[in-house]
């Protein structure tokens, strides 16, 4: 298999390490969304990534889809979010959350990126950062509630994983202010951890 993206993108590196804890081996193409998009859409017309392109050739794009591909290939026991029930919708629910915040730092991140300065309206780029701060701050009392080595037991799932590149990159790229201790604290552990710092790319962040 191929993974198209870089890993500064939360959605590129939430797939990238699935892989590893998957043992799902997989090529690197290390394609940017600026320089390279004409490549990317060749495989995705949005020209988006994560983009996977499989071994016959079929193509699977947003890390959504591609973790339910990944999760189906491994099968129920080794899946990184449980096939059904109520730890399923729990998980699924709180990575959409880890996800939503990743969002909405991007989409702060294209304001600063792809609009003139002399263009930018303020309240969207403060009602973004609004959204971004109160799911961090529900995931921060996610946190502060979890006793377990993970965020949903013993053992790794896909909210860890989520959580952990959807944290590092809202910091990297527009900051999250608050004091988020439980959230920072729990960050700071998956940061840790030998798949976090093998599969990581610091995010450049323009000067604005
Ligand atoms: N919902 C998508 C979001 C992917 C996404 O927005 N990726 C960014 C890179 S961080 C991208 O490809 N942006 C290019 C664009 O939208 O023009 C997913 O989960 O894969």
């Amino acid at each position: 298999m191929k993974l198209i993206g870089m890993f500064d993108s939360p959605y590129v590196r939430r797939v990238a390490i699935s892989m590893r804890l998957l043992d799902l081996p997989f090529e690197h193409l290390n394609w940017s969304i600026g320089k390279d998009i004409d490549r990317v859409k060749q495989f995705n017309p949005l020209g988006q990534v994560p983009t996977l392109v499989l071994d016959d050739g079929d193509v699977v794009i947003d890390s959504i889809a591609i973790l339910d591909y990944l999760d189906d290939r491994v099968g129920p026991e080794r899946a990184l979010l449980p096939r059904t029930g109520d730890a399923r919708r729990r998980i699924l629910g709180a990575s959409m959350l880890a996800m939503g915040m990743a969002d909405k730092a991007r989409l702060q991140m294209y304001e600063l990126l792809f609009r003139p300065k002399e263009l930018r309206h303020p309240p969207v780029r403060a009602r973004l950062n609004g959204q971004m701060l109160a799911a961090a701050a529900e995931l921060d009392a996610l946190c502060a509630r979890t006793t377990t080595p993970y965020l949903f037991g013993d053992r790794i799932t896909q909210v860890d994983v989520s959580l952990g590149c959807a944290f590092t990159y809202a910091t990297e790229t527009v900051g999250l202010e608050p004091p988020l201790p439980a959230l920072r604290a729990r960050a700071a552990k998956l940061a840790e951890l030998p798949v976090f710092r093998e599969i990581y790319l610091p995010f450049d962040a323009p000067a604005v």
